[in-house]
C-alpha cells in the first residue's frame, strides 16, 4: 500500500495548512510523473566520525533523484531527542519510508509506534533499537559488532602467544563508543569476554563518544592516572587517532613493542585514510573493519518492500581484519577463519 505522495505536493499542502500560502494562490495540481518519487526520510544520528560521513554519502548516493527518490535527510547531532523530532516531522510529511540510524538502543518505542499507526514502515540501518515489539521495524542492515570485537581480541591473543607476552602483563584501557549504542555494546562485550577468558587486566573503561577529540582528551587523562597502560582498545578509528596524539604528546610511543614501553593501539572501522596509514606504519596494530556502505543495501530493501516482498529481518555485512604486522596471519573466531590482510580501504561496493 504505497502512498506515493510527492514531496512538493506535501510541502504545498503544508503551506496551505499552516496559512503561509493563504494570501497567494497555491498550485494544487496532481503530481506528475516526474514528482512521483519514493519519499524517504533518513534520520542519521550525527557526523561524529569518518565512518559516519562515508555512511551518509552512501545513503545520499543511493537515494538520488535520478534513482527515483526524494531523500529528506536529518542529522541528529548525536542526540536522540533530535532524532525523535526528525521522525515526527517525517510522519507529518507522510513520507513513504523512514530510515533510522539510531544513536542508542533504548527509548524508541513510542515514536516508532506513532510511525506504525501512520502506516509508515521503518528500516533500521547500522545500529539497532531495543524494543519488545520487533514489528515496529521492517528490517535492519549493519555489522556484527560483537564479532568485530572478538576478532580484534583474538588477534591480540594470538599476538601475545607469538611474542611470549603473559596474559597478566596486558594492561588494557577501553575507549568506548557512545554508551548504549549497538556498536559500543558489542565491541565492549567482545573485549570483556576475551579479558575474562584470557585473564587480561582491564585498567579502565571510558566513554570517548566515537570522536577524535574525546579520544585524545580521555587518553590524556588516563595516561596521567595510570602508568601501566600498554594496550588501548579504541572503539573506532577517530578515537584511535585522538589516542595516538595523546600518547605522543605524553612523550610515549604508539607501537607493538609493549615489552619495551610502547603502547599498542587497537581500533575499528578501516575507512579513514589517516588511520589506515597509521596501521601501515604500525602505530595502530590491528583494525577490525566496519563497513559503512549501506546505501545500496537499504535501497534494495525498499525495492523489495515496493514489490510486496518481505526482506530478511536482520542483515549482517561481511567484514575483514587488518594489520600490517607480520605476527598473525589469520585468526579463527566461532569456527570461522579470517585472513589478516593489509590495511587497505576496501573497494566501494
Ligand atoms: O564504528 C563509528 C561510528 O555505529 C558502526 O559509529 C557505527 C560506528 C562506527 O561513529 O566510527
Amino acid at each position: 500500500m504505497k502512498k506515493k505522495i510527492t514531496f512538493m505536493w506535501l510541502l504545498l499542502s503544508m503551506l496551505v495548512l499552516s496559512g503561509c500560502g493563504s494570501s497567494r494562490p497555491v498550485e494544487t495540481t496532481e503530481p506528475t510523473s516526474e514528482n512521483s518519487n519514493i519519499v524517504v526520510g533518513f534520520s542519521q544520528l550525527g557526523a561524529e566520525s569518518d565512518w559516519r560521513s562515508a555512511n551518509t554519502e552512501s545513503m545520499k548516493d543511493a537515494f538520488s533523484e535520478a534513482a527515483g527518490y526524494t531523500l529528506v535527510f536529518k542529522d541528529g547531532q548525536q542526540k536522540q531527542t533530535n532524532q525523535i523530532t526528525a521522525i515526527r516531522t517525517f510522519i507529518q510529511q507522510d513520507v513513504d519510508y523512514i530510515v533510522l540510524a539510531p544513536v542508542t538502543e533504548s527509548g524508541w518505542e513510542s515514536v516508532m509506534e506513532e510511525a506504525k499507526e501512520a502506516g509508515i514502515p521503518i528500516i533500521l540501518v547500522d545500529r539497532l533499537v531495543d524494543v519488545s515489539d520487533k514489528s515496529l521495524y521492517q528490517c535492519w542492515v549493519g555489522s556484527d559488532f560483537e564479532l568485530e570485537g572478538k576478532k580484534v581480541c583474538e588477534w591480540l591473543h594470538q599476538y601475545t602467544l607469538q611474542n611470549d607476552i603473559a596474559a597478566e602483563d596486558l594492561h588494557i584501557v577501553d575507549l568506548q563508543g557512545t554508551l548504549g549504542s549497538t556498536a559500543q555494546l558489542g565491541r565492549s562485550r567482545g573485549l570483556n569476554e576475551a579479558a575474562i577468558e584470557h585473564g587480561w587486566d582491564i585498567v579502565a573503561l571510558r566513554d570517548a563518544d566515537f570522536t577524535q577529540e574525546k579520544g585524545r582528551e580521555v587518553m590524556t587523562s588516563l595516561l596521567r592516572t595510570y602508568d601501566n597502560i600498554n594496550v588501548v582498545y579504541c572503539e573506532n578509528d577517530n578515537e584511535a587517532i585522538g589516542a595516538i596524539k595523546a600518547i605522543e604528546a605524553a612523550g610515549l610511543v604508539p607501537g607493538k613493542d609493549i615489552a619495551n614501553g610502547e603502547i599498542m593501539v587497537l581500533s575499528f572501522d578501516g575507512i579513514n585514510e589517516e588511520a589506515l596509514e597509521y596501521a601501515r606504519e604500525g602505530k595502530i596494530a590491528c583494525i577490525g573493519e566496519c563497513n559503512p556502505l549501506h546505501g545500496p543495501r537499504v535501497e534494495a530493501m525498499i525495492q523489495a518492500l515496493e514489490r510486496g516482498e518481505t526482506p530478511e529481518k536482520y542483515n549482517y555485512v561481511e567484514e575483514h581484519i587488518f594489520s600490517a604486522l607480520p605476527d598473525v596471519a589469520s585468526i579463527t573466531v566461532d569456527g570461522v577463519e579470517y585472513a589478516v590482510t593489509e590495511p587497505v580501504m576496501k573497494e566501494k561496493e
